[in-house]
């Protein structure tokens, strides 16, 4: 395929274990986009949007910052999004003929912190349904397979979305009656956990109905994540009854209409 990166190829066993599994890492695909993702972060941290939320743990450890949609207004990420081999990348791994650009999510966990991401799928955050859906968790530093993202093989296939949760625990939308998600650490015997050691360049590609959650991070230095988040053909918008995340308040679309808006650009055309 046509990236810019040398010596790094996506083949189709690598596509083949992306829709089987619901997850697959990629090895060294955006070496040549770390230095400007970092400044990225930079820029971010010192100038935070107004969905910015991140989580102080109560026992009084780092924060884990958390923003959401700012690729049009922090430019290595608008360049990352249109200028990298990710759109492309997308499009393969959904096997979709066009990649569509959802959000951008930035997740720092300082050293130290005991903020655990819990168990969930992202789908029922979203105000879009797509057969094909990809995030690429691409962190900007190194990270010890404990404290990496953590995916249950498969789960992208079990046909039902679970309640939605903040990450302190509270639920997203309120009178929601979907089943909660078991308690996968106490059932971690019936499930394949895929987690991978990562160096910067490197990325999980997960699907948005694979379950997933990430620990603690009780390294002595910060895991900062760029999350990039995208839809396939015919995506539509779907309205969840309650405010969703990203909340993109502002979105005047109804119940099925194409996802259509100057920031879910399609990036990428399979010719
Ligand atoms: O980075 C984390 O701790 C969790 C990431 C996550 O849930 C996501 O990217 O959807």
């Amino acid at each position: 395929m046509d990236i810019s990166t040398p010596n790094v190829t996506l083949d189709d066993s690598m596509i083949e274990t992306f829709q089987r599994e619901g997850a697959v890492v990629l090895r060294g695909f955006f070496n040549d986009w770390m230095e400007p993702l970092r400044e990225g972060v930079d820029a971010l941290i010192k100038s935070p949007s107004p969905l910015e939320r991140s989580y102080q743990p109560s026992d009084g450890s780092a924060p884990f910052f958390q923003d959401l949609c700012n690729w049009q207004r922090i430019e290595p990420f608008s360049h990352f999004v249109m200028e990298s081999p990710i759109a492309e990348l997308a499009c393969k791994l959904m096997g979709s003929r066009q990649a569509q650009f959802f959000h951008d999510h930035v997740l720092v966990k300082e050293p130290g912190s005991s903020q655990v991401t819990p168990w969930h799928q992202d789908q029922p955050y979203y105000c879009v349904e797509s057969a094909q859906c990809i995030s690429f968790w691409i962190p900007l530093d190194p990270v010890a397979c404990d404290t990496s993202l953590k995916c249950l093989a498969g789960s992208n296939h079990w046909n039902k979305l679970h309640r939605p949760k903040r990450f302190d625990g509270s639920d997203l939308y309120q009178g929601d009656t979907r089943e909660e998600l078991p308690d996968i650490d106490a059932e971690s015997s019936k499930h394949r956990i895929l987690q991978w050691a990562l160096e910067p360049g490197d990325a999980v590609a997960f699907d948005f109905r694979t379950v997933h959650g990430a620990s603690a991070n009780t390294s002595t230095h910060r895991r900062r994540v760029f999350s990039a988040r995208w839809v396939g053909d015919n995506a539509r918008f779907v309205d969840r009854g309650g405010k969703g995340s990203p909340p993109f308040a502002h979105l005047t679309l109804q119940d099925g209409d194409a996802l259509a808006g100057p920031e879910f650009p399609i990036i990428y055309r399979q010719t």
